[in-house]
């Protein structure tokens, strides 16, 4: 693969590896069956590669392992490009684990390789090489295609072992390989986006990444008010998590100006145990292990770092969480701003999912005057959508976002920073190149949104009680019920309705009917076997009586299992 020799093998942890097989050859069927035998799946075990890959308890995925470092295979040699595979199970608990691929420009595999991605991981022993075989044939895969793969994962103690597994799969198959070890998951993206374009996005290492940031941010903090005098600080819940060690790598690189604070490092305690940015988000209180004084300014990733949120408490003990909705508001500001200044028809649009607040939407469409999309949830739902704008902002509630630039509007961007006559139009696309340069455009990055976040608060002098204050979030409850089959559930319209079981959406339109300024949606979870309600209303009350009373129609319509919910 011509790429790969462009990258300098001079950084330590950079080690490509020829599989055992040659490159090119066919499959060896023996050696498949001899590889699976160490590698074997337990009978009867079925897995689907979901929203977020496959997740499960770690003791249950060392053929999933193996056989995804088959697939990545198949696909590298599909595609003719390297990719991605990184070992995480993201927020969940430590016990559990996952795996997911990353497409050749860091997007998520594509949605075709998904069913291929199950059939694998669920063929009995005996079927496995008959699948490959099918998969090859079906997705035309040339065999004889050189083939290479990158592979991070999280700091999981079972992830290692995991990992090994998957390079166990990938030398089945002959391939290269190239082992991050511990990264967090946008940077696995990030380094397989580099590869691929032969090193337009950035050098396919971590010092690579870090420089690239780092020089982004102190260029667009240069010109922030008081920058060289004061120092901001920032308080970081890592989840236990790579975050940690990722951003203590990071430091050096960063300014002086940006004072960072690391808590909940792992070094103590559980990943994802009573903190994250999912704990914060979930239960809308601070971590356990940050301690939180009057208005400072405080933020959690998740436990693989593609996640964040903000948070402070007012001097009153209140606790404000700054979700990705309102994350997604300031950058849009921000952006339509500097848009506005270069006086281009560069045309920006939001992206968000039906949990985004209801007054974020509102503030975006009515007051800002931005278009906004819903799509389904999940990640590359949003990405997708995304790319469809010259700028797409997208964030999840949840904190999980990024900015997507359009190849023309940031050629636009950075030719108008180089050439522009006139000094303000000049400078404004100055920030814009240095916010695309920032920004992660593979995937939600915790790490590279921070950077933005912290960037625009300093340039606009926004404390954080401001940035909250740009709206007010609408009370919100998020439930979840058990049924005997979630699939039952059937949603349209961006699962903002529900087409099946019959007379459930009437049910919840009545419903909703009763309160003001009222909203509320249930879905088939892609990671749980549950579903999820979501109410918001005028008052936390009635958003709780709400969202009883959908939860109430969904055990009675859709098969409840065990206890009826009961009254928050
Ligand atoms: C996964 C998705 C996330 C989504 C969540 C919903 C990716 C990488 N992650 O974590 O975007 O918000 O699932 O979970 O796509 P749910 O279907 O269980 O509600
Ligand atoms: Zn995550």
């Amino acid at each position: 693969m011509a790429g790969l020799r462009d990258v300098p093998a001079a950084s330590p942890e950079r080690r490509l590896r020829k599989g055992s097989a040659a490159a090119g050859a066919e499959m060896d069927s023996e050696t498949l069956k001899k590889y699976s035998a160490l590698h074997p799946k337990p009978p009867g075990l079925t897995l689907q590669y979901g929203t977020a890959g496959f997740r499960t308890k770690a003791e249950q995925l060392d053929h999933v392992m193996f056989r995804m470092g088959l697939l990545a295979i198949l696909r590298s040699k599909a595609v003719a490009s390297t990719i991605g595979i990184m070992v995480t199970a993201s927020h969940n608990p430590e016990e559990d684990n996952g795996v997911k691929l990353v497409d050749p420009l860091g997007e998520m595999l594509h949605p075709s390789w998904e069913e291929y991605a199950t059939q694998l991981a669920n063929a009995e022993e005996q079927e496995l090489q008959e699948t490959v075989t099918d998969i090859c044939e079906k997705a035309a895969v040339n065999q004889h295609k050189d083939a290479s793969v990158f592979i991070g994962r999280d700091t999981r103690p079972s992830s290692e072992k995991l990992s090994r597994s998957v390079i166990d799969g990938i030398s089945v198959l002959g391939g290269q390989y190239h082992d991050y070890g511990l990264v967090t998951t946008p940077q696995l993206h990030y380094m397989v986006c580099c590869q691929n374009t032969q090193g337009q996005y950035g050098k396919a290492t971590l010092e690579g990444y870090y420089e690239k940031l780092s020089k982004a941010f102190m260029e667009l903090i240069k010109k922030s008010p008081g920058s060289g005098e004061s120092q901001r600080h920032l308080k970081i819940d890592c989840a236990n998590g790579i975050g940690a060690l990722k951003l203590s790598e990071m430091q050096p690189y960063l300014p002086q100006e940006l004072l960072i604070h690391l808590y909940n490092d792992g070094t103590k305690e559980k990943l994802n145990y009573l903190c994250g940015a999912d704990f914060v988000k979930v239960h809308q209180k601070p971590p356990r292990g940050l301690d939180m004084k009057p208005n400072e300014r405080c933020c959690s990733f998740d436990g693989d770092a593609d996640r964040i949120v903000y948070y402070y408490k007012d001097e009153t003990g209140h606790f404000h969480l700054i979700d990705g909705d309102k994350i997604a508001t300031l950058i849009s500001i921000f952006l339509k701003e500097l848009l506005a200044k270069v006086g281009q028809t560069i045309k920006m649009a939001v992206v968000q999912t039906a949990y985004a607040n209801g007054s974020s939407t509102r503030y975006l469409e009515e007051t800002l005057k931005v278009p906004v999309h819903c799509v389904k949830t999940g990640v590359k739902h949003l990405h997708h959508k995304a790319q469809e704008f010259d700028v797409g902002v997208y964030f999840e509630a949840n904190g999980h976002g990024t900015v997507l630039f359009s190849k023309a509007a940031e050629t636009k961007i950075r030719q108008l920073a180089k050439e522009e006559k006139d000094d303000e139009k000049r400078e404004a696309a100055k920030v814009l190149e240095n916010m695309i340069n920032l920004i992660n455009q593979t995937v939600g990055d915790a790490i590279s949104d921070m950077l933005v976040i912290e960037a625009i608060l300093a340039l606009k002098g926004l404390s954080v009680q401001q940035w909250d204050a740009i709206y007010t979030d609408l009370p919100n409850r998020l439930l979840k019920v058990q049924v005997t089959d979630r699939q039952v559930i059937d949603t349209t319209d961006a699962e903002r309705r529900a087409v099946t079981p019959p007379g459930l959406q009437e049910k919840i339109d009545a419903l909703v009917k009763k309160y003001k300024l009222s909203r509320a949606f249930v879905r088939p979870s892609g990671t749980e076997d549950v579903v999820r309600i979501y109410a918001e209303a005028d008052t936390q009350e009635n958003t709780d009586a709400l969202a009883h009373e959908v939860s109430l129609a969904v055990y009675h319509l859709a098969g409840g299992r065990g206890e009826p919910p009961q009254p928050i």
